[in-house]
């Protein structure tokens, strides 16, 4: 997959889709399906946030930037800090294009982007992106992942660890483990994905019809290689675009030991399976 390269900070303008009038609150301001525009066209970005109440508005407004025409979710689990709170307070300035998801508890991220996706679907959308509210995964850099996108690719990942993808400000021992955890999934998994753990990712929407989403529980990063894998099993096209990924500044990680121990569970019994199966049909 062939990508233009970029520095942080060098967002692409794109091109403006057309946009339905918004009709009541429930229905979303999808923009109107054109047979002839790109996928990208309809482009929802799904944020979820638990106590993000500081990096919410930087995020937002460097979508809003470069990426005017792209619609945006909110899916916050009950945020104590109020992040939810600022979400609507924001929504009710731009309600065409920033949307809020309430759920009532920490649910996990995986449990929040399965809520988000089934309402991207049914409002249309045609791409559904993943961007964590931390400030890790730059919006300058998402025409990368739109482009590999309409460019043929199912599921674009912004890697950190392809030619060009970088990590600022990790504390070797957070580096180690993700390169870890990535190694062992690229083992047991069999599959030559660089960084098959990260969150910055496109998908065409017909990605997730294919998948049974209903059959997800995975909570933490393992989200990202539970769908990474049935995406390849259900044989889509996965692409890998480099992004500079930045440590958080503001707010705290949610990052937890039962995070890692249900990724390495996980990742094993699917390895496992996978050479099952390939076993039993040969
Ligand atoms: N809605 C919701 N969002 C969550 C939940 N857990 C984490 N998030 C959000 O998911 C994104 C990623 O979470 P982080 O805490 O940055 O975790 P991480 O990026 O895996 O870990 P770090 O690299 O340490 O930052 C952030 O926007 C969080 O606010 C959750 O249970 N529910
Ligand atoms: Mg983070």
């Amino acid at each position: 997959m062939s990508t233009r390269k970029a520095g942080p900070g060098e967002g692409r303008p794109r091109k403006a889709p057309a946009r339905a009038s918004t009709r009541g609150k429930k229905a979303a301001a999808v923009p109107a399906a054109d047979s002839a525009a790109a996928p990208s066209a309809r482009t929802l970005v799904i944020v979820p946030t638990y106590n993000e109440i500081e990096n919410l508005p930087l995020i937002l407004s460097r979508i809003d930037k470069v990426l005017p025409d792209v619609h945006v979710l909110v899916v916050d689990d009950g945020s104590p800090d109020g992040t939810g709170e600022l979400a609507d307070e924001l929504a009710a300035m731009d309600p065409e294009r920033l949307h809020v998801m309430h759920r009532t508890a920490k649910d996990g991220l995986g449990a929040a982007y399965l809520a988000a996706f089934d309402w991207g679907l049914e409002r249309g959308y045609t791409v559904l992106v993943e961007m964590d509210a931390d400030g890790s995964h730059a919006p300058e850099q998402l025409y990368r992942l739109l482009d590999a996108i309409d460019n043929g690719a199912d599921l674009a990942i912004g890697s950190r660890y392809v030619d060009g993808g970088t990590v600022r400000n990790w504390p070797w021992r957070r580096l180690v483990l993700s390169r870890t955890a990535n190694t062992y999934a690229r083992v047991l998994l069999g599959v030559g994905i660089q960084d098959i753990t990260a969150g910055y990712r496109a998908y065409r929407r017909e990605v997730l019809e294919k998948i049974d989403l209903a059959a997800v529980d995975s909570k933490g990063y393992c989200f990202q290689v539970d769908l990474t894998w049935r995406s390849i099993n259900h044989g889509f096209a996965v692409a890998e675009v480099p992004i500079t990924f930045t440590e958080r500044e503001l707010g705290v990680s949610k990052m937890s030991g039962s995070n890692i121990r249900e990724a390495m569970l996980k990742t094993a019994r699917w390895g496992i399976g996978g050479r099952l199966n390939r076993g039993s049909s040969d």
